[in-house]
């Protein structure tokens, strides 16, 4: 049994089922000690719900890492997602640069972008920090989305393998050569997630069962993150994070007041079966 010590660092959405709601229950369960960096605090997140608060906490991180300093606290993985600003991308960099353990594992999940559009508060600049950060991470998390805004390349709803193979390359690029691409379907009822490693794509393929879930990004990148660090293949944990996570949309999809996220939590005991 590998017990780690992981660092999280995404908002705090306090109603929606997303970020770290979503990650220090799901990395908890695969059973890791699980620290957290609120990168900014929401009343909500910001798809579906209107007029939500927004407190960024970029101006705490400094403090917080200078007193982890002061007390030796060090991370065997480091896990990022929604940040708070452009300015706190630089800071979280720097925490990824030198908060990890000699063997820690660097997770970046973009976290800024779907379905062809950035989140609201995110805008170009926003992007070209997050580039910044890719040299910094072990393994970047990406859905289509950012994938090509990050790299540039022209985002398309239908696409084929040559091009998948192509915005993995072109990501590379920037720095972080592990990529795991989600939400890559070739049909209309497939969808599924592309593991690029040493210029190589192997893809894993599952039912697509709804469009647009609220969360099942932050979702599927913390069980990835907690698969990862129990010590699958790169591979078998993005496989046990794509089924875990239909899991997830499975038990909510035929409750349509649940619009706002995904019932992760009665699937838990699935992830830990899976793992
Ligand atoms: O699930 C990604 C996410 C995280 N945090 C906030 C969000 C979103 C997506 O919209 O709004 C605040």
């Amino acid at each position: 049994m590998s017990y780690k010590r992981i660092l999280t660092i995404q908002d705090i959405s306090c109603v929606g089922q997303c970020s770290l709601t979503v990650a220090l229950p799901i990395l908890s369960a695969c059973g890791h000690e699980t620290c957290i960096l609120p990168s900014a605090v929401l009343s909500t997140h910001t798809a579906g719900f209107s007029g939500f608060t927004f407190h960024d906490l970029t101006e705490d991180i400094p403090a917080i890492q200078a007193h982890w300093q002061k007390e030796g606290i060090q991370f065997e993985g480091i896990y990022t997602g929604y940040l708070g600003s452009t300015q706190q991308v630089g800071y979280v960099k720097n925490i990824l640069d030198t908060m990890g353990t000699e063997n820690a594992v660097k997770i970046v999940d973009p976290a800024f972008a779907d379905n062809g559009k950035l989140y609201p508060i995110f805008n170009d600049e926003y992007v070209a920090a997050m580039r910044t950060l890719c040299p910094s991470a072990d393994i970047l998390l990406p859905n289509i989305t950012e994938a090509c805004f990050l790299s540039g390349m022209e985002y398309k709803e239908a696409y084929d393998e040559r091009y998948i193979k192509e915005l993995l390359a072109a990501l590379a690029v920037l720095g972080c050569s592990t990529i795991v691409l989600t939400g890559v379907g070739y049909s209309p009822d497939k969808t599924g997630v592309v593991v690029y490693q040493n210029g190589e794509m192997k893809y894993y393929e599952h039912k697509r069962i709804s469009k647009g879930c609220h969360g099942t990004g932050d979702v599927y990148a913390s069980a990835f993150t907690g698969a990862v660090l129990r010590g699958k293949t790169l591979f078998e944990a993005a496989k046990i994070a794509a089924d875990y996570t239909v899991a997830c949309i499975e038990n909510t999809q035929d409750d349509p007041t649940h619009w706002y996220g995904v019932k992760f939590e009665t699937a838990l005991p699935k992830l830990m079966e899976l793992l």
